[in-house]
């Protein structure tokens, strides 16, 4: 496992460590001129010790950010914009529009009465209920009424509008999409449905109804598409599961009481390219720092308190949503001494696991990164 100080030893035996001359600088400008250059000017950068994150972490917070969401509602329609969104735009990912890594994600707002007309893409889609009453979700003709911290999944190629009953109230969300990643892999096509609105085809909340029941699956039903077929997994029955749980483990000393959304079908992740889980921080709990490779979104559903990402202290609060990128040290903090706090977290681990690029480390022995901050 390559250290930190290694990581900044470029010069050892072994790594390329050519210096300039004047007739290796006319030789490499000879190469560009043939769109080709010598490996051992780029193998150290391309090539590094350990994944070197562009990403920033950073933690957006809501009391900052739902004023302009809601901004955007006197400033845009739904018919105009398409998605009436604000993206969360991490300065080291600005020119793929990321929030981390290879994630995309955004605060979507919505009255009463308003709907985001149908499209597809190759994109996979959730998103996570921050506030409001009536919203819903149509995912290939079954239709989803969802409330606060309800999770819902768009998958690949499904087509899907958004909207808000009339006897609803102003719904905020949360979107986290793969749309860099399928951009890198230049992947992505997007089309608008013909109707611009789909026929819900399904009684209500069909898909958790049918699929959603702990411990029973539906039988003679089969589903062999490569996403859940549990398209709303909702906020009571995930909370009590986290309850019961904490109620017979001492959970993970990185993560506390960590469950993952799975397709109950293979117990895998809920869709090919994102993975998401919920984890309750018991009161006063200080989980032990470690760190992975795969970017992860946290939204916090529930409670307050802090993680110290590579060194730097966050504070959080709920609806605050902060990342960690691939490989930082990372530690959270529950705050309170009598309430749990919960993370949903939204993360590439279906990717990481997929092509064998999954790898963690836990921080030494001391328990901690210490705070610079
Ligand atoms: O609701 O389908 O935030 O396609 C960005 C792209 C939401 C959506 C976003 C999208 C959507």
């Amino acid at each position: 496992m390559a250290t930190e100080r290694e990581n900044h030893r470029e010069d050892v035996a072994g790594r390329a460590n050519v210096e300039d001359t004047p007739e290796l600088l006319a030789y490499y400008d000879q190469l560009e001129g043939f769109h080709a250059g010598a490996l051992w000017t780029v193998a150290n950068k391309i090539e590094p010790w350990a994944p070197k994150s562009r990403s920033v972490p950073i933690v957006w917070r809501y009391k900052d950010l739902r004023d302009h969401v809601v901004r955007s509602v006197d400033l845009v329609t739904p018919e105009k914009a398409g998605r009436r969104v604000i993206y969360l735009n991490n300065p080291g990912r600005q020119d793929v529009a990321a929030a981390v890594g290879w994630i995309y994600a955004g605060l979507q707002v919505m009255n009463p009465g308003e709907v985001a007309g149908a499209h597809r893409h190759s994109a996979s889609a959730i998103r996570f209920i921050m506030e409001g009453r009536g919203a819903y979700t149509v995912v290939d003709g079954h239709k989803m009424t969802l409330g606060a911290n309800d999770f819902v999944l768009t998958p690949n190629g499904t087509w899907h509008e958004h909207g808000v009953s009339a006897d609803g109230s102003l719904c905020l969300w949360q979107d986290g999409l793969d749309i860099p990643f399928v951009n890198a892999m230049e992947a992505n096509f997007y089309e608008v449905h013909p109707d611009l609105n789909q026929a819900v085809g399904y009684a209500v909340d069909d898909m958790t109804r049918t699929w959603g029941n702990p411990g029973l699956t539906p039988y003679g039903e089969s589903w062999r598409k490569g996403y859940s077929p549990m398209f709303k997994y909702e906020w009571a029955p995930t909370y009590e599961a986290l309850t019961k749980y904490a109620g017979c483990t001492d959970g993970s000393p990185f993560d506390g009481v960590m469950m993952e959304y799975v397709n109950p079908v293979t117990n895998g992740p809920v869709m090919q390219t994102l993975g998401a889980s919920m984890q309750m921080l018991r009161p006063g709990e200080h989980t032990r720092a470690h760190r992975h490779t795969g970017s992860y979104l946290y939204h916090v559903a529930k409670g307050r308190g802090h993680s110290i990402i590579n060194g730097k202290r966050f504070d959080w609060a709920e609806r605050d949503i902060f990342c960690v990128p691939s490989w930082a040290w990372h530690e959270h903090v529950n705050a309170s001494d009598r309430e749990d706090a919960c993370l949903f977290c939204l993360n590439d681990l279906p990717v990481m696991r997929a092509l064998g690029l999954y790898r963690e480390e836990a921080f030494g022995d001391n328990g901690g990164q210490q705070p610079l901050l």
